[in-house]
């Protein structure tokens, strides 16, 4: 909306949310809108907060709630510091009050400020003098015009904190919110830096501090979050998300906050060490327990001669998701009405999918959730329903950016049965095995065999966690249906069956949004979900037919520009009962991008 005559009166309201905004009284435009060459600037003036940078619509900074963001931002990191800090730098920040707040600290010896922007530097510092407030002839501060990106790997090593004071992560700032670049600050560091960045605002921008909190946590050796509340950053709480090279920084960082203050004499008007002790501690521990997924993949050992019914399969489908607690979503889609050995049927549920297949004797079902799973409830529901003794499972954690051998030791192989003794229960009736770590070459050489190919099975799945994805790719719908239906045949050379499936059901929620696609196979079937919050997709792959596994892994991964990925072959439909040998036969690797 930017601009609006209300009346004889002119009020600006914010154009960040499609859905929601605030405004206020302008007494007086002092720079009219200018086009940068980057961004679209503006400075008002309202009789309430003083002058107002905008840029591209969204509210910088006012003369008369600055402090408060500009104090948390410099304050924070410089008190938690084990030792002073001499040299930071400032990425973004044209307007100059990061710096400001960072030159009050006496030890500082340079403080190197990588702005791309310079006319919002020159702009401010024309307009609004109050924020940068002499810093530029202080002989300790240098400005660079130049993209912080790129500035900040000639800075190996050389920094005590680096503060991230840039825009949202749409427009010029965007490269300032990957993996990559957090990983040129962590190389800016020193032994027991600290870097800080603006994550936005945790309720109306629920995507972004927990994203950069992922890929922080994943570069650095800690992270933490910081939360403040202001006028000017419309929605309540809002977000700074600080990452530690060194395990014991943040740790310390309270008894270093009040120390330090103290000596410091410096006066705040907002930032305080007493409330620094947990900045933030409830959305923390959510953030650090939770996972994207879990799944339950089990092969089930059916009776007699049993051959589900497709009417009976579709049933176990719906009274699964009763059991886990989900909600269907459509019908099921199956890959052939008769249900025949090898067929599929999937069907979506609020957060992902279930899905079945039958090989001879064995009914092998997926239940996946992008949430918690009553594992038990799911696998006692299965065996009851199929009237089943017995399923060899392997249970798993799903995105849980987590070290490959985390990963690995929370992957469990068992054999589970139904308790003889009351109605309802499941018995663990093998020992906890783990899957076989492996090295992807292993998997990618020319003379490596496939389950099936080793009469251990009849089947086999590929599952694949890739990490670190490209927005454009897996937000789309159109994108993902393009890998499924054609790239990931290509790469495999299986033959698809009729036409990708590929809703975005799960848009509405905040933790799934993000599209699903199921491809139907020849021989078998490529389920995968994709999530626009973690950057991250996860996929199964169940097929009769062996396939060049390195193709299909690689493909993905230059598909979705995935930087990491881990990777699970689980033998399917199996012809063996020694446990033992099916975990040997169950292999887990990562592979990296090159
Ligand atoms: N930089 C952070 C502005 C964030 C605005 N975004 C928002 N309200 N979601 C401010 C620059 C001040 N030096």
């Amino acid at each position: 909306m930017g601009l609006v005559k209300k009346g004889n009166k002119l009020w600006f309201f914010e154009d960040l949310y499609r859905d929601v905004t605030y405004g206020f009284e302008v007494s007086r435009v002092v720079v009219p809108e200018t086009d940068t060459g980057f961004q679209k600037l503006m400075i008002l003036e309202s009789d309430r907060f003083g002058r107002v940078l905008v840029l591209d619509g969204i509210v910088q900074l006012t003369e008369e709630d600055e402090g408060i963001y500009h104090e948390w931002i410099a304050h924070w990191p410089l008190f938690a510091l084990p030792k002073p800090a001499e040299h930071v730098l400032i990425i973004g920040g044209g307007d100059g009050g990061v710096a400001r707040e960072v030159l009050r600290h006496k030890y500082i010896k340079k403080v190197t400020m990588a702005e791309i922007d310079k006319v919002v530097v020159d702009l401010c510092r024309e307009h609004m003098p109050s924020i940068s407030a002499g810093i530029f002839d202080d002989p300790r501060f240098d400005l660079i015009i130049g993209d912080g990106a790129e500035v900040i790997r000639a800075m190996k090593g050389k920094c005590d904190a680096v503060m991230i004071d840039s825009t949202d992560p749409i427009g010029p700032a965007k490269s300032l919110f990957n993996t990559s670049f957090y990983e040129s600050v962590k190389d800016a560091l020193k032994e027991d830096g600290i870097t800080i960045h603006q994550t936005g605002a945790l309720i109306l921008q629920p995507f972004e501090a927990p994203g950069s909190w992922r890929q922080i946590e994943r570069t650095f050796d800690d992270v933490r979050v910081v939360q403040f509340a202001n006028v000017s950053y419309h929605g309540g709480p809002f977000s700074l998300t600080a990452g530690s090279k060194g395990k014991r920084v943040f740790r310390d960082a309270d008894r270093n906050a009040k120390k330090n203050y103290k000596k410091a004499g410096i006066k705040t008007s907002w930032y305080s060490p007493e409330i620094t002790a947990y900045p933030y501690p409830e959305f923390q521990k959510r953030l650090e327990l939770d996972k994207y997924g879990e799944e339950i993949v089990m092969d089930i050992e059916l009776p007699g001669r049993k051959r589900p019914t497709l009417n009976q399969v579709k049933k176990w489908s719906r009274d699964t998701c009763k059991a886990i607690k989900m909600l269907a979503y459509g019908e099921p889609i199956v890959s052939n009405p008769e249900l025949g050995e090898g067929d599929t049927l999937v069907q979506y549920i609020e957060t992902s999918a279930i899905n079945y297949r039958r090989f001879g004797d064995k009914a092998c079902a997926n239940i996946f959730t992008c949430a918690s799973l009553p594992v038990a409830e799911a696998t006692d529901f299965s065996l009851d329903y199929f009237g089943a003794g017995s399923a060899v499972c392997w249970h798993l954690p799903r995105g849980s950016f987590a070290e490959l051998k985390d990963v690995r030791k929370n992957t469990a192989i068992y054999k589970a049965a139904l308790k003889t003794t009351e109605a309802h229960g499941i018995d663990i009736v093998s020992q906890k095995y783990r899957p076989k770590l492996v090295e992807s070459a292993v998997v990618f050489a020319p003379d490596f065999r496939l389950p099936m190919e080793r009469s251990l099975s009849s089947a086999f799945e590929l599952i694949m966690d890739i990490y670190d994805c490209d927005y454009s790719r897996i937000s789309n719908c159109d994108t993902v249906a393009r890998w499924a239906s054609v790239e990931f045949p290509k790469a495999s050379g299986l033959a698809a069956l009729g036409e990708p499936d590929a809703p975005d059901f799960g848009h509405a929620k905040k933790k799934t949004a993000g599209p699903s696609v199921i491809q139907l196979l020849e021989r078998g079937s490529n389920i995968s979900h994709f999530s626009m919050n973690w950057l991250m997709i996860v996929v199964n792959i169940v097929s009769r037919e062996a396939y060049p596994v390195r193709k299909v892994i690689e493909n993905a991964m230059r598909y979705f520009r995935g930087k990491t990925a881990v990777c699970w072959i689980v033998p399917r439909g199996l012809k063996t009962h020694n446990i033992a040998d099916i975990a040997d036969n169950t292999l887990i690797f990562s592979v990296e991008q090159k």
